[in-house]
C-alpha cells in the first residue's frame, strides 16, 4: 500500500468535508491510541467548528494504558471532547459509542429527526473495524485498502442516531516531520518515502528514551547501549541478522525490529504524550507561518517581474 495525498486529492477532501459537516449533529474522531496526537486529521480542527465530538483511542491493546488515560483527560480538558478508549477486542466497549452519542443530543431523542453523525479517521485507525461492529454487519471493507468512500454511507445504529462515513479520504499530520516518523514507527504509513532503516532508527531512539525498561526486558540487556547504533548492532548480533561476512545485516534488523514493535512484542507502547504534542504544535505553527511567508514573498517578486514586463 502507498498513500500519497495530493494538493488536489487534499483540496477535495476539503470541500467534501465541510460540505457535510454543518448538516452533522456529532463528529466521532478514530484516533490511533499509540500516536493520539499525530493520527490526528487536521482538518476537523479547521471545520468542526463547535459540533459536538467524540474521540476514540482505537487500537488500545498496542497501547500504554497508563499514557491512554492520560491522553483521555488531556483531551476533554484541553480539546473539550468526550473520548473512548477501543480495540477491535471489546466489541461491547464500540457499541458504547452508540450510548454515548445519543447522550451528547439529548434534544433529538425520541424526536422526529434523527441525530446525524459523521465518522472520520485518517487510514488504519480502525475506522471500517468499528463501523462494521456498529453496525453488527460488514459494511466497510478492512485491512489493506485505502478505499475511498465514494459515496456517502448511511447507516442506522438506533432508532435515533445514524452513522455518516466519510467520504474521500483524509491526511495525517504531514506538516510534522516527527509526526511522519511516529505514524511509520505504527505501520499508519507503510510504503513511503521514509526508509525503514530510517524509521527503525527513530524508534530505537524513542523507545530507548521513553521506554528504557520495555527494550532491557524484551531483549535481555543488563545495560541499554549508549546510542541507537549500538543497539541496532546488539540486537542484530542477538537475533542473528548479519551477512555472510559477519557484518551487521541493517535491513534485516530494522523489519524485525519494527515488526515487534508493531505486533506488540514489547507490550502496550504510546508513541507521544500531551506534553510532546504541544511543544511540537508550536514548531508546526511556526513552520506554516514561515511557509506563508515564502509564498507571499514569491507572489510578491512574480508580480514585480511582470510588471515590469508589461
Ligand atoms: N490490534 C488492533 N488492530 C486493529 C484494531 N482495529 C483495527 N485493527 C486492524 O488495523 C487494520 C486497519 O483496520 P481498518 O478498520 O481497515 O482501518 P481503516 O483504514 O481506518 O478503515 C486492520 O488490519 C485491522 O484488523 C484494534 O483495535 N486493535
Ligand atoms: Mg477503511
Amino acid at each position: 500500500m502507498s498513500v500519497q495525498w495530493y494538493p488536489g486529492h487534499m483540496h477535495k477532501a476539503r470541500q467534501q468535508l465541510a460540505a457535510v459537516m454543518p448538516a452533522m449533529d456529532l463528529v466521532i474522531e478514530v484516533l490511533d491510541a499509540r500516536i493520539p496526537y499525530s493520527s490526528e486529521n487536521p482538518l476537523l480542527a479547521e471545520l468542526r467548528g463547535d459540533t459536538p465530538c467524540i474521540r476514540l483511542l482505537n487500537k488500545k491493546d498496542l497501547a500504554d494504558n497508563q499514557r491512554t488515560e492520560e491522553w483521555q483527560a488531556w483531551l476533554e480538558q484541553a480539546a473539550g471532547v468526550k473520548t473512548l478508549a477501543t480495540s477491535l477486542h471489546e466489541s461491547a466497549k464500540v457499541r458504547g459509542i452508540i450510548d454515548l452519542a445519543t447522550k451528547m443530543v439529548p434534544d433529538k431523542v425520541g424526536g422526529d429527526k434523527d441525530i446525524e453523525a459523521l465518522i472520520i479517521g485518517i487510514p488504519n485507525v480502525g475506522k471500517s473495524t468499528i463501523i462494521n461492529t456498529l453496525a453488527q454487519r460488514k459494511i466497510a471493507k478492512t485491512g489493506n485498502e485505502p478505499a475511498i468512500t465514494k459515496q456517502q454511507q448511511r447507516i442506522r445504529l438506533s432508532e435515533d442516531l445514524v452513522l455518516f462515513d466519510t467520504p474521500g479520504m483524509l491526511w495525517p499530520k504531514v506538516e510534522n516531520p516527527d509526526s511522519g516518523y511516529r505514524l511509520a514507527v505504527t505501520g499508519a504509513i507503510r510504503d513511503t518515502a521514509i526508509d525503514h532503516t530510517e524509521i527503525a532508527y527513530y524508534a530505537a531512539e524513542l523507545l530507548m528514551s521513553q521506554y528504557p525498561q520495555r527494550l532491557k526486558e524484551r531483549y535481555e540487556l543488563l545495560e541499554l547501549p549508549a546510542t541507537e547504533d549500538a543497539f541496532m548492532s546488539a540486537l542484530a548480533k542477538q537475533r542473528g541478522c548479519v551477512t555472510s561476512g559477519g557484518r551487521v545485516d541493517y535491513d534485516r534488523v530494522s523489519k524485525l525490529f519494527l515488526q515487534e514493535i508493531r505486533s506488540g512484542k514489547l507490550g502496550g507502547l504510546t508513541l507521544e504524550t500531551p506534553a510532546m504534542a504541544e511543544r511540537e504544535e508550536v514548531l508546526v505553527k511556526q513552520l506554516r507561518e514561515e511557509k506563508a511567508r515564502k509564498d507571499r514573498e514569491r507572489k510578491e517578486r512574480f508580480k514585480k517581474k511582470n510588471s515590469k514586463r508589461r
